[in-house]
């Protein structure tokens, strides 16, 4: 007998191994994730339906661990499924089904295309890079570099050779305490470039903002996506000037304001609040008439996190992406990877590469960067390890 050790951190390893020994591509897959193992946290059960699972999981072969209102499920997925299934259920678990269904049925199933306005839509086969276009005098990073349109225009074709399929225009800048803009002069920043942009075929674009009347003039002027980094919590008619503009829009997860979210940065379980908190936004966008196939979610690096959590948020970006919407991330030259790397704001495009990288193994399909061509190369070499699924 030769026994070997399969990578178990995808279910590449497993689907190789099948289609080697004559399996088809369809069936390997399903198998592959079926054994794949997953962990849920279920939080706010009852007494019953904790002694339930129990009584479940030792009939099951699954791993429950549990104390007072809570359990840790482990199971193969093709072992959790039938707690998914209303037919299949164990008495006392139906308050399990409708969500644990949704997370498992986004698991073998995950998003591929993401429909923006205008038509458009992002195949997510691949990592798809956004560039960022600051049009902000006081932009943290890039600091009023590209505050003119020509200047914009010239670092959105840098952009675009370097390989973004976005460019995310922002006219007002969202760093820890800095000054809000009344909406009539971040118009004034972005509306003109997001024009130009259009005009020369530099679209799609995105506009960074969170107020509708910004984002109503930015989709007049052609913008295809909302990039909304308050998660539809600043301004309650954004998500309806979206819905009714057909148009693309990344929910992105902070609290509170960029004045006050530092003091906000506490967090029993990052990635499961974090996760809550979109979920919520989502549904928000939902309700104000976004199509679910137009969303797009974002964990909102340093924005109310503290560097260690920004770190397990990217390590346990597993939990957001089991939302089953796409999700994006924007650590670019954030000061967490400073914290890790001890290099400057303009000298952290390497650890943004690396970021960006390490989120793409964990689910991420976009990434919202300031440099692309070292986004690009890093997310090719992380793309090519699971080109297959
Ligand atoms: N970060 C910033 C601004 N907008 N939007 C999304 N979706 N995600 C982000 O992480 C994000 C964002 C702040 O960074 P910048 O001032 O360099 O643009």
């Amino acid at each position: 007998m030769k026994v070997t050790a399969l990578a178990a951190h995808t279910p590449e390893a497993v689907r190789a191994a099948l289609a080697a020994r004559g399996w088809d591509t369809q069936p390997a897959w399903f198998a592959a994730t079926g054994m794949q193992a997953l962990v849920v946290l279920l939080d706010e059960i009852t007494e019953a339906e904790r002694e339930a699972l129990v009584r479940w999981g030792a009939k099951a072969g699954a791993d429950v661990l549990t104390g007072e209102g809570w359990a840790l499920v482990g199971a193969p997925a093709s072992r959790l499924a039938p707690l998914a299934r209303p037919d299949r259920l164990p008495p006392g678990l139906e308050r399990l089904a409708p969500e644990l269904g949704r997370f498992l049925a986004s698991y073998a199933d995950p998003p591929r295309h993401w429909e923006v306005g205008g038509g458009s839509v992002l195949s997510l086969d691949h990592p798809v890079l956004i560039g960022i276009v600051n049009v902000t005098p006081d932009s943290f990073s890039d600091g009023g570099r590209f505050a003119t349109v020509d200047r914009a225009v010239a670092q959105a074709e840098r952009l675009v050779a370097d390989g973004c399929e976005l460019l995310d225009v922002g006219g007002e800048s969202t760093r820890p305490g800095a000054a809000t803009v009344m909406a009539e002069e971040e118009i004034g920043r972005v509306a003109p470039v997001i024009e130009q942009l259009v005009r020369r075929g530099l679209a799609p674009v995105s506009v960074d903002t969170r107020k509708a009347a910004v984002a109503r003039a930015a989709l007049a002027a052609g913008a295809a996506v909302v990039n909304d980094v308050s998660g539809l919590a600043f301004d309650g008619a954004l998500a309806g000037v979206v819905g009714a503009a057909q148009a693309g829009m990344i929910l992105m997860h902070m609290r509170g304001t960029p004045d006050t979210m530092d003091s906000l940065a506490v967090y029993r379980h990052v990635a499961a609040e974090v996760a809550a908190e979109l979920g919520a936004a989502a549904a928000r966008a939902e309700a104000g008439g976004v199509a679910r196939e137009r969303v797009v979610v974002d964990p909102g690096f340093g924005f109310a996190k503290t560097p260690d959590q920004n770190f397990r948020l990217l390590d346990e970006l597993a939990t957001v992406v089991a939302l089953g919407y796409p999700v994006a991330v924007g650590p670019s030259r954030k000061r967490f990877l400073g914290a890790a790397t001890g290099r400057p704001v303009e000298d952290r495009d390497r650890a943004t590469a690396v970021a960006c990288a390490l989120a793409w193994e964990r689910g991420a399909r976009l990434f919202r960067v300031h440099d692309a061509a070292l986004a690009r190369e890093a997310l090719q070499v992380a793309g090519a390890t699971t080109s297959s699924n």
